[in-house]
Parts: structure tokens; sequence; C-alpha cells
């Protein structure tokens, strides 16, 4: 087989900014060794993220000069709505600015004092959500999608088991909704089967709970099903993804991953009256229900990203490209989720630093060295960003502490990849160097992104 290419010429380029590792040793030291307080031009090359970092494509930026901004009934609007509803099925298409205003949006209605959510994984910003209306989330991945060094298929899938004991146990009529994220971020970008969506479905009709999706990344999960389900390898990705949401209710979205945007989201849903009440709220928090929050020119970018996110081509080298930096990771030894997840690598950090403990937070640890030794931004998912406390004051930790390397889509090369390769093996081979952290500033919600820290002294 030949190499998998960029399925794409580059048309305008964005230069980066070469640091000296004296000078990333004092912009760390000034940003509280918290990567997200850099300055985006002290960063080489950028991971912290592929949410709202895709390069647009021509016909992207086409649409762009499209847009039309009218206040009410934008031609743009009608675009972006027939996209959604060809891919989700939905009867309502509720634009937002992003994924978490569509997540408010819905939480604060269905939500409050009471009331339970359960998913594979809830998102960190979901969750937010739902414990900000007052109500609580639980998580019930799989029990192999809890060991990053065992490989399977779906490890993003739901223990369905478990979910019905949690059922059971809390009450139907407690339960607004059931969650699946698809891909499963939190665990490591893992895929969750066809399968696995038809039997929470079929739970979900057994209580009348309403199933809906957190459908960031809905093509990669697709295409994960194309690649390793039966009986789906001569569908295609179009076709998978409808199935996948003619399960559901509902779906909530963050256009900035799977739909190739810098901005932007959606709420889908099948309910009218929900969908009334939603609109409404959306009124006083986004805008006119045929903007939500958007200029009309990102509504046309998001039916554009649509189209050309369930291209097969793109979809295969986009999940190649971040297997391709996983197998050089594996072959140099370094500890990663396995397989590897469909938008980013993520480091199994208690395997790369067996001697730093949760408190000293050793995924942060690694997420400074990287940027130390190769300018490389990286982002923490574990004790900083999942962390909590118990009445004594001292960290639950989650299970799993992790350094998430996400791609962002069509933005970089095989030879970027290379060097972020060489980077962390690097960090790697050195790893007896690394020091723990203590946290001295937090947030009381969602804390990792203004966290401050102090380096502790090296073992
Ligand atoms: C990310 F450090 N993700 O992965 P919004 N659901 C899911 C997401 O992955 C997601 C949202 C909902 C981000 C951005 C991010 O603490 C953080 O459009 C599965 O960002 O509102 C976003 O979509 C929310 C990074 C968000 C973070 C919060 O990088």
């Amino acid at each position: 087989m030949k190499t998998i290419i960029e399925p794409f010429k580059i048309k305008s380029v964005e230069p980066i900014k070469f640091t000296t590792r004296e000078e990333r040793e004092v912009l760390l030291k000034e940003a509280g060794y918290n990567p997200f307080l850099i300055k985006a031009e002290d960063v080489l090359i950028d991971l912290l993220t592929d949410s709202g970092t895709s390069a647009m494509s021509a016909q992207q930026w086409a649409g762009i000069m499209l847009g039309d901004e009218a206040y009410a009934g934008s031609n743009s609007f009608y675009k972006f709505d027939a996209a959604v509803k060809k891919i989700t099925g939905m009867k309502t298409v509720i634009p937002t600015h992003q994924g978490r205003a569509a997540e408010k949006i819905l939480f604060s209605i269905l939500g409050g004092k009471g009331k339970y959510f359960a998913a594979n994984t809830f998102f960190d910003t979901t969750r937010a959500n739902i414990e900000f209306s007052g109500s609580e989330g639980f998580d019930f991945v799989v029990e192999v999608g809890k060991h990053p060094e065992q490989r399977a298929d779906f490890k993003g899938n739901m223990d369905v088991k478990a979910l019905e004991t949690f059922i059971n146990e809390k009450g139907a009529e407690n339960i607004p909704l059931i969650m699946l994220t698809i891909t499963n971020n939190s665990g490591g970008g893992q895929p969750v089967s066809m399968q696995n969506i038809r039997e929470v479905r079929e739970i979900c009709d057994d209580y009348e709970i309403p199933l809906y999706l957190d459908a960031c990344r809905f093509a990669e999960n697709a295409y994960f099903i194309k690649k390793r389900e039966k009986g789906y390898e001569n569908k295609s990705v179009l076709e998978i993804a409808q199935e996948m949401f003619s399960y559901a209710d509902g779906a909530t979205m963050s256009a900035k991953k799977d739909a190739l945007v810098n901005i932007g989201g959606f709420l889908a849903l099948n309910d009218d009256e929900l969908a009334m009440n939603c609109r409404n709220l959306l009124i006083v928090t986004e805008g006119f229900p045929t903007y939500g929050g958007l200029a009309g020119r990102d509504l046309e970018a998001i039916a554009q990203g649509l189209e050309e996110i369930v291209d097969e081509h793109y979809l295969q080298y986009r999940i190649r490209s971040v297997e391709y930096l996983g197998e050089k990771l594996i072959a140099a030894g370094v500890p990663i989720i396995e397989p590897p997840g469909g938008h980013a690598i993520y480091l199994d950090a208690k395997r790369f630093l067996p001697n730093i403990p949760p408190e000293e937070f050793p995924a942060q640890s690694i997420v400074c060295e990287l940027y130390i030794e190769g300018g490389i931004r990286a982002v923490e998912i574990g004790s900083v960003m999942f962390g909590k406390y118990d009445k004594d004051g001292y960290l639950i930790p989650p299970p799993m502490e992790l350094v998430r390397l996400a791609i962002p889509r069509r933005v970089y090369t095989q030879s970027h990849i290379d060097y972020v390769a060489e980077v962390v093996i690097e960090v790697y081979n050195r790893r007896q160097t690394l020091p723990g952290y203590l946290l001295t500033y937090e947030a009381p919600i969602l804390r990792h992104f203004t966290a401050r820290f102090e380096k502790l002294c090296n073992p």
C-alpha cells in the first residue's frame, strides 16, 4: 500500500515562531506553569486542542463571502439547517455559538436539583453545565475503556449493565436524558460502536428516557465503525452517521471539531415542546433562532464543513495521521492510550512518571516539559482537569492521568508530526529528571484554564 497523503494542497500559510529553550523556561514560569496562559505566538506546534483550530477549505472561505447577515430568516441559516438535518435527521436545529452553549440551554431546562444524568463519559463542559444546574452526572464507560494499555476496538462504549443498575437506583423519572459522547474525548478519543448505541437505545426505550449524542466528533466515530464493525465496511460514512443519529432523540454539537470551523455549534432535537423551550431560552442567551450567536458567514462555513467532513479520503488521512504518531511513540516505549483515538494521542502519565503521585500532577509535569523541550503545547487531562476534593480537602484523583496531544484538522504536515514524536521521545528518555508541581491558584469551576503552579524540587 502506498503512503496515505494529505488530501489537500496548501494555498495559504501561517509562519510559526521559533523560541530558544531559555526563552521558553522564562515564558512557562511567567505563565504559572500552565500552558493555557502562554501566548499562542510563543508556541511552535500547538496541540492544545483540535477545537476551533481547523484549517478551512477554499470552499468554506468562499462561503464566508456568501454569508447572508439578515437578522431573521437568513439564507445561510437555511443552508446550515439543511446540512445538519441531512446528517442528523432531527426535526429542529438550533444554532449556538459553540457546544457548551447548546449544553447550557439543554441542561438549564432539563436539569435542576434531584435530577441525574448518565453518559459513557461526560466531557468537562457538559459535566459543568449539569452541575451548574444543580444536577449530578455519572459516567459508565466500559471497563476496558479505563485501562490505557488494553487494546479494544470500541473503548468508548457504555457499560449497559451498569447503566441499567443506575436507572433502577435513581428512578427513570429522575433521569431526563442519557448521553453518549462520540468519540469519547475524556476517555482517549475512543469510538462507540453502532451495536452499543443500539443497546443503549433499547434501554432508553425500556425506561422511556431520551437518548442524546454529544456529537462533536461524529464523523471520526462513523469512520471507526466503518473500519472496525462487521457489516459496515461497505456503507458510506454518511450512511453510518445517519444511522447513529437515527437512534437518538437529540444531539449537542461543537461545530469547532467535526464541522471544520473556528466557531459554532448546535442543538438538534425531535421533541417539539422541548425545542420550543430551548428556542425561547436561546433568544435570551444567544440570539434569534436563525442565527443563535453566530454570524451568517459562520453558518455557511459550518454547512460546507459538514459536507467535507464525511469525505472518506479526508477521514482516512485524519485517522491514519493520528495513528502514525501513536505508532512512533509505542515503538519507542512511550506509554499511551492504545489503540490511538480519533483526534488525539493521549500519553499515560501514570506509567510515564510512576514516581510522581497524583497530588503532584504528573500529567502537568509532562505538559510543561514538552513545552520546554520543543515548544509543543499539550493539555493535561487528569487531576488538574478532573480532580475533586473530599470533605477533608484531600485530592480525589480521576481514574486516569493523561496528557492529550490533540491534532488540529488539516493544519500540520507529516514532518510536524515527526518532530512531535521526537520531542515526546526525548522527554520520555529523561523522565527521571521531571519534577512534580504544587497547585498555587485554582478557580472554583473548570480550574485548569487559569490554574497556577510552582515547581517542586527535582526528584
Ligand atoms: C477540546 F480544555 N472540547 O476537546 P465547545 N463535548 C465534547 C468536547 O470535546 C467539547 C465540548 C463538548 C474541547 C475544547 C475544550 O476544558 C476544556 O465548543 C466532547 O468547546 O463549547 C469541547 O464544546 C464543548 C478544551 C473545552 C478544554 C473545555 O479541546
